[in-house]
């Protein structure tokens, strides 16, 4: 197995901590020591990013590398995200405008703007009909079919490692009722394109998470129906799908389905992961944000729903503006909306206010920390995950020291920064999962080329 695998313990141990706290509260059972461990960091439970984090998620939005000089656009990005997916950087027009030469200038703005802020990126999209540039317009036939698959080879080649999802195949089946595939240029190739994709990508980069994403797939019916026939068949053929991504693009034509948590609960069972990957949804006020409120919770109710998306900063940041979809206006002010889908990230929890007054008495320090490491290996090749625990004091910030073994080297960290790429190497808290509470946990994770045996991580507080 090439993924890391699936946690589901990680929300439900987050729940039940939320729980013991509500109840220890209710009960007036709060002891000067509890006191302590129970208080809200000044972080968690204050950001999407930190939410997320605490319910094992990650919590993304579509960049554009053109608004990454914009400050208050990369203000809210730092502080908010800790997933990005290049909103048009990567695709087919972008990367290859001409048959064999490769353009990769505004995808790696992006891609180093995350690697240098702890963030992962979701690659989008290797195959659509879409967006494709002209020559390959006008292309079919088995030309179109190698040219495809040196496109994905070579992009995923060239962000090896670096990538924690990719869309391999993007809206491959029509609208309507027939549950039939989209006719387009790269379907009459022959109906085995999408699983030529995947497998090309799989070689090219066997780290990454592969996924099938699509829109009108949110809810059952004939599109989604058809997506899942597909994703079963491959599953049970040996065709390298991971994940499936669930655009979740809604408006008052296209609703948040009822059976929407339904929907995501049956592909999960499929044995893939199960990703909301452009979320926005028009409206304002209150019916908007109920709906937010929605769409989150029923990623949290589903274990292996891992990530929610959002399609873009503020509402003027948006490809349907007048929607005014998003989770902040376009002066950056937070919305109705993104107060609801914070709550619901804390699990309907009020989070603490950003003017709390700083403490009278410093934070605790010391009490140490312990990490664990998680493998996920192949041939050349491996995924750690390490998990924090804080001390009995909680955590201001944290270290954990590893030395990897003779030749294993670090390609791509995330949630934490590292100090060396080989041999001794101190990986560091980022800005949003420094302070723990006691008994709190945090991950991060990075992907190495070489092997992994014997990792002993030593984990020191601050
Ligand atoms: O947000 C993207 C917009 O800037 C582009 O003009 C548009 C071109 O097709 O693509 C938008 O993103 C789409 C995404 O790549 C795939 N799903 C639908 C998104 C909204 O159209």
């Amino acid at each position: 197995m090439i993924n890391p695998p699936v946690r589901p313990d990680r929300p439900a141990r987050a729940r039940t901590r939320r729980r013991l706290a509500l109840v220890l509260a209710a009960t007036g059972a709060l002891v000067a020591g509890a006191t302590i461990a129970l208080a809200p960091s000044a972080s968690a439970g204050t950001t999407l990013a930190a939410s997320a984090a605490e319910q094992g998620r990650y919590f993304g939005t579509a960049v554009a590398a053109n608004k990454l000089s914009d400050a208050t656009y990369v203000g809210i990005l730092n502080r908010e995200f800790d997933m990005v997916t290049p909103e048009n950087e990567m695709k087919w027009d972008a990367t290859e405008p001409s048959q064999n030469t490769f353009t990769f200038g505004n995808a790696d703005r992006i891609v180093n703007h995350a690697q240098a802020n702890g963030m992962r990126v979701r690659g989008h999209a290797l195959a659509w009909h879409s967006q494709q540039p002209g020559w390959v317009q006008n292309l079919s036939g088995s030309a179109l079919r190698s040219a495809m698959v040196n496109h994905v080879t070579q992009v995923a080649t060239y962000y090896r490692g670096k990538i924690h999802s990719w869309d391999v195949v993007n809206e491959a089946f029509a609208d309507g009722g027939t549950g039939a595939r989209r006719d387009s240029n790269l379907q009459r190739t022959g109906n085995d394109w999408i699983e030529v994709a995947f497998r090309a990508a799989r070689a090219a980069d066997p780290g990454a998470k592969l996924c099938y994403n699509d829109y009108n797939t949110d809810g059952q019916n004939a599109k989604s129906n058809a997506v899942y026939a597909m994703v079963q068949d491959f599953r049970a053929r040996g065709v390298p799908i991971d994940c499936v991504g669930f655009q979740s693009h809604f408006n008052a034509q296209s609703p948040v389905p009822a059976d929407y948590q339904a929907n995501l609960q049956r592909f999960a069972n499929l044995g893939v992961d199960v990703q909301i990957t452009e979320l926005d949804i028009e409206g304002s006020g209150s019916a908007q944000a109920d709906n937010y409120g929605r769409v989150v919770r029923a990623c949290l109710a589903v274990a292996r729903c891992t990530g929610i998306t959002v399609w873009g900063i503020r509402d003027s940041d948006s490809w349907r503006a007048s929607g005014t979809p998003l989770l902040f206006d376009a002066g950056g002010n937070k919305k109705p909306a993104y107060t609801a889908t914070l709550n619901a990230l804390n699990g309907g929890s009020t989070p603490p206010p950003t003017t709390t007054p700083p403490p009278t008495t410093p934070p605790p320090t010391g009490g140490g920390c312990s990490a664990s490491v998680t493998l996920n290996s192949w041939t050349g090749g491996f995924v750690a995950t390490v998990r924090v625990t804080a001390g009995a004091a909680g955590t201001n910030g944290w270290t954990v020291a590893l030395t990897l073994p003779a030749g294993a080297t670090v390609v791509n960290t995330w949630n934490a920064t590292s100090s060396a790429a080989s041999g001794a190497v101190q990986f560091r808290n980022v800005g949003y999962n420094g302070r723990l509470t006691a008994g709190q946990t945090t991950e991060f994770g990075f992907q190495a080329n070489g092997t992994g045996t014997g990792l002993t991580p030593s984990c020191t507080a601050s």
